[in-house]
């Protein structure tokens, strides 16, 4: 797990990005689609999106953009003990999205980058380097949790 100052990094640049969650989700969204095309082609959804312009117009996108961000700030704020939260998560990206790890590691990375360039005065490296750490837990339980509903990831 991390250490309280570690989650105190964490939470503080969270509350930076909370009043503003869903431009936040909508640009880690395309960023995602741009970036890995492969990862949009998992959403039903989506497939027909196929210009930027169509994606940063899509009401569809920007919901989902807030989805993701509302789940992830739910299970940060719970820090070390996010289980509970976790596991409904890991089962329906483990049974029903079938999503891989790699995809979870590619959206986390943008998370991180997203925030950095909307808050540079507030997301120094000490505040970086305890946000990779969390992501990566969370990556970490994600994993765990797939392979106890027998996916691999
Ligand atoms: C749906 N993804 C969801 C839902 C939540 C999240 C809360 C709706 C409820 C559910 O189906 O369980 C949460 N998604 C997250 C979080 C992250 C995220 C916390 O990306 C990242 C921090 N899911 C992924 C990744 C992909 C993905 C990397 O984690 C990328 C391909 C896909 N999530 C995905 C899909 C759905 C979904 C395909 C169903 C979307 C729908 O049709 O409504």
């Amino acid at each position: 797990g991390l250490s309280d100052a570690e989650w105190n990094h964490v939470l503080g640049i969270w509350a930076k990005v909370e009043p503003d969650l869903s431009a936040h989700g909508q640009e880690v969204i395309i960023r995602l689609f741009q970036l890995h095309p492969e990862t949009q082609e998992r959403f039903a959804k989506f497939k027909n999106l196929k210009t930027i312009d169509e994606l940063k117009s899509s009401e569809e996108v920007k919901k989902h953009g807030t989805t993701v961000l509302t789940a992830l700030g739910k299970i940060l704020k719970l820090k070390n003990s996010h289980e509970p939260e976790l596991k409904p998560l890991a089962e329906s990206h483990a049974t029903k999205h079938k999503i891989p790890v790699k995809y979870l590691e590619f959206i986390c990375e943008i998370i991180v980058k997203v925030i950095a360039e909307k808050h540079p005065s507030d997301f120094g490296a000490d505040s970086q380097a305890a946000m990779r750490k969390a992501l990566e837990l969370f990556r970490n339980d994600m994993a765990s949790k797939y392979k106890e509903f027998g996916f691999q990831g």
